[in-house]
């Protein structure tokens, strides 16, 4: 199951105050919330260390936190994995930053989509992948996977100490040797058709050797830009889980209402169910009006308290969907029987419905599916667009 996004952001008490906030109406007020836990920067950051089992991911994160294998907290080093799921470890000199010790992604035998899934790829902050001596196909998969999230990642080229060795046994100068090492690395990157990431030479047992100081300082340094761009990331989800409660409650008046137009409008105008589907269809629009959507004065608060001007609020929230056919497609097919069962009742062609027998069953039936399904179709798009509307002008607001 997916993890949930606002419980990660916020406590229980806050999410669920949210929840009822937003179903009371109080859109604004759950904005300038998520902006007040955005400002503050004080929001929690999953890295995931990751790679082929023996990179050496485990001896990274350790050296990483100063702690040496064997100490207690330490992450066990030594070709084997510890677990098949992601063990996280606090890294002392970032607040509310954990290191995620991956299970090598080589190591379970797993296919890459069982994989993701097994480590919930998608719940990650920030990616670090460990590799050692070449680059794995694998590397390039993965990369493809954080770059498709808008994600950002390093890349490692790990145990460059036994590299240096071999460089220094053959002769070669290892300055030379580094040069060629990145360059190999850019041209596979360049190869899979993924944007070069930083990329490191390290020992994972030197802290103070080769590249191991500057991707600290890189860390240090875009640690910022990582914690707002996640938070930016997880805005869609976490409106989601907030609109939720009050999502569920209108679909089912929204149901409701649909199936209502099988006794009122068919029993009582059985002549015209397109008719009847405006019907419900206009009243229960105006319904949705009502309940969902930010007044003027509250976007007038809005807009002050972001330093937006409101006419930029209402244009980046009133941005339309893009054109779905799955939904569009029902909608006339539904619509158009409705339009043919009015247009032969008032032709006087209706008899076609009454075969096989003179029920008049067929032919209210003829009427009462397509008006029913039309409206509930066309009110749960209004209701999702809606919502869509409060998910940008969240985007908008905190942009
Ligand atoms: N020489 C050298 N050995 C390393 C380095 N990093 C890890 N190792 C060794 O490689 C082996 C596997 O390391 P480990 O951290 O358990 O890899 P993991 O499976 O990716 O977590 C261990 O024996 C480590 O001591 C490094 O940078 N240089
Ligand atoms: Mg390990």
């Amino acid at each position: 199951m997916a993890q949930s996004v606002l419980y990660k952001y916020f406590s229980d008490v806050e999410a669920k105050s949210l929840q009822t906030g937003y179903s009371n109406g109080e859109v604004v007020k759950a904005i300038l919330r998520l902006k007040r836990v955005m400002d503050s920067g004080n929001v929690p950051i999953k890295i995931a260390v990751l790679g082929d089992g023996g990179a050496g991911k485990s001896t990274f994160i350790n050296t990483m936190r100063g702690v040496r294998s064997g100490d207690q907290g330490a992450a066990p080093v030594g070709g084997y994995e510890a677990s098949v799921n992601p063990v996280g470890y606090p890294y002392p000199s970032l607040p509310n930053v954990q290191l995620w010790d991956l299970p090598g992604s080589n190591s379970l035998g797993f296919e890459m989509s069982r994989y993701l899934k097994q480590v919930q790829f998608e719940s990650y902050d920030f990616y670090i992948i460990v590799s050692q001596s070449r680059f794995r196909e694998s590397d390039g998969e993965l990369s493809k996977k954080i770059q498709q999230q808008g994600k950002g990642f390093y890349y490692i080229r790990s145990k460059i100490d036994n590299d240096a060795f071999s460089m220094q046994m053959q002769g070669t100068d290892f300055g030379e040797g580094q040069r060629q090492i990145r360059q190999d690395c850019l041209n596979n990157f360049h190869r899979v058709s993924v944007e070069p990431p930083p990329i490191f030479l390290i020992s994972g047992l030197e802290v103070t050797g080769y590249d191991f100081p500057k991707l600290q300082s890189a860390l240090a340094s875009d640690f910022q830009k990582i914690k707002s761009t996640a938070f930016r990331l997880a805005i869609p989800r976490m409106m989601q889980e907030i609109q939720r409660p009050r999502r569920q409650m209108l679909m089912w008046r929204i149901g409701l209402w649909a199936l209502l137009t099988v006794p009122l409008g068919v029993l009582l105008a059985p002549r015209f169910p397109l008719f009847t589907a405006a019907l419900f269809m206009v009243s229960g629009w105006m319904y949705l009006r009502r309940q969902l959507g930010v007044s003027e004065r509250e976007l007038g608060t809005l807009s002050g308290a972001v330093g937006k001007p409101v006419s930029q609020l209402k244009a980046d929230m009133d941005r339309p969907s893009p054109r779905n056919w799955q939904v569009l497609v029902p909608k006339l097919l539904l619509g158009t029987m409705a339009l043919g069962c009015t247009v032969a009742w008032c032709t006087g062609r209706d008899s076609l419905f009454r075969w096989p027998s003179v029920s008049p069953v067929p032919r209210w039936l003829c009427g009462a599916v397509p008006t029913m399904a039309l409206t509930f179709l066309f009110l749960k798009d209004s209701l999702d667009s809606r919502l869509r509307s409060d998910e940008l002008l969240t985007n908008s607001a905190l942009d």
